[in-house]
């Protein structure tokens, strides 16, 4: 006999496709407006239901899991990161966490390279002085000169699935690959790339032309790179974030680009709760500083295959299996899971 449909809140929408697949599998209710959805709409909407499908602007604290209707068992996160999730809350709680790790790897990846090329390679501003201008001189020897970045020193900050995806890359370009990880990668990752492993984060920092962050946002990786950090950066660097801007110390990066230290900095993610710091976007008209709108996995085929992943884990959980793509809190791989209440 076929069990009963899963019955899911989709806290955004999806692509097309995937949201006529859920529609399929699952009595989908699908938050429509497309806005971020407050704690009293996400228990409201849950009532009855079996699954949260949720993404980055949602705020699953300990508050909200607390209040959630007992009849939820599965957060299935459309993402990878998961740091909006109190993870341990949840499992305290007796519920399940998922993400979509892998599926964004690649594009994630491709856009760290775009804007670590867009700031050297003066793209932005070659772009924008031509439609500001509405004409243009024509060539010169000595116009739009930037700099070179073969044979420049990368510090990959988190050699994960995306750091070496970048490393990758960025090794195509000739840039000289150093890394600083919780652990240290095989040779058969090292030796291709011929990456250079730091133990000593600081130290890597000092020897590096360029900082890319990769790591996700945890506890310990809290402004990471901070204040004192990016001071300590060579005179002339710039940093890359594509993962979440509370890695780093955002007014820092301000000061120490303002004042020269660092040349620059390209952000796909900034802070920008109570609106973008005017500072930054100084910088950015300035050319100092290249932003993007957390764009970095955003195609339309990292979307799709995110959506299967949410489908594929909400339907082995579903179905009494482990899903595929589980969350666990960190250090807590051995704690029994507690039984939902
Ligand atoms: C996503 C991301 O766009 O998956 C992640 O962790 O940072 C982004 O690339 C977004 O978080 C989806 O929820």
């Amino acid at each position: 006999m076929r069990s009963q449909k899963a019955k899911i809140l989709v806290t955004r929408r999806l692509p097309d496709t995937i949201e006529a697949r859920m529609g399929t599998l699952f009595e989908t209710d699908v938050n429509d407006a497309d806005v971020t959805l407050t704690a009293d709409d996400i228990v409201a909407g849950l009532e009855g239901k079996d699954v949260l499908v949720s993404s980055i602007t949602d705020k699953i604290d300990a508050a909200l899991i607390a209040r959630l209707p007992k009849s939820v068992r599965l957060i299935a996160q459309f993402g990878n990161g998961v740091d909006n999730i109190d993870v341990e809350a949840a499992r305290a709680a007796g519920l399940t966490v998922t993400n979509t790790p892998s599926v964004l790897t690649e594009d994630t990846a491709d856009m760290a390279m775009v804007l670590m090329l867009a700031l050297p390679r003066r793209l932005v501003e070659g772009t924008q002085m031509l439609v500001r201008d509405r004409q243009w001189a024509g060539w010169s020897p000595t116009s739009m000169l930037g700099h070179r970045l073969r044979g420049k020193a990368l510090g990959i900050v988190g050699m994960g699935r995306i750091g070496t995806a970048v490393a990758q890359r960025a090794r195509a370009f000739g840039l000289n690959i150093h890394y600083f990880s919780r652990n240290r990668r095989p040779p058969a990752i090292e030796e291709p790339l011929e990456a250079t492993y730091w133990p000593d984060f600081d130290a890597m920092l000092e020897a590096v032309d360029i900082a890319s962050l990769h790591t996700p946002l945890t506890r310990e990786t809290y402004h990471l790179l901070s204040a004192d950090r990016m001071r300590r950066m060579k005179r002339g660097s710039f940093v890359v974030n594509v993962s979440r801007p509370e890695l780093l110390d955002e007014p820092g990066l301000l000061d120490a680009i303002e004042d020269g230290h660092l040349s620059g900095a390209a952000l796909d993610v900034f802070e920008h709760r109570s609106g973008i710091d005017p500072r930054l976007l100084a910088l950015a008209e300035a050319n100092r500083v290249v932003l993007t709108a957390h764009m970095a996995s955003a195609t339309l085929e990292a979307r799709v295959e995110m959506g299967e992943t949410v489908i594929v884990n909400i339907r082995a959980f579903m179905d009494g299996h482990q899903p595929p793509h589980r969350v666990l809190p960190e250090g807590s791989h051995k704690t029994p899971l507690a039984p939902r209440p």
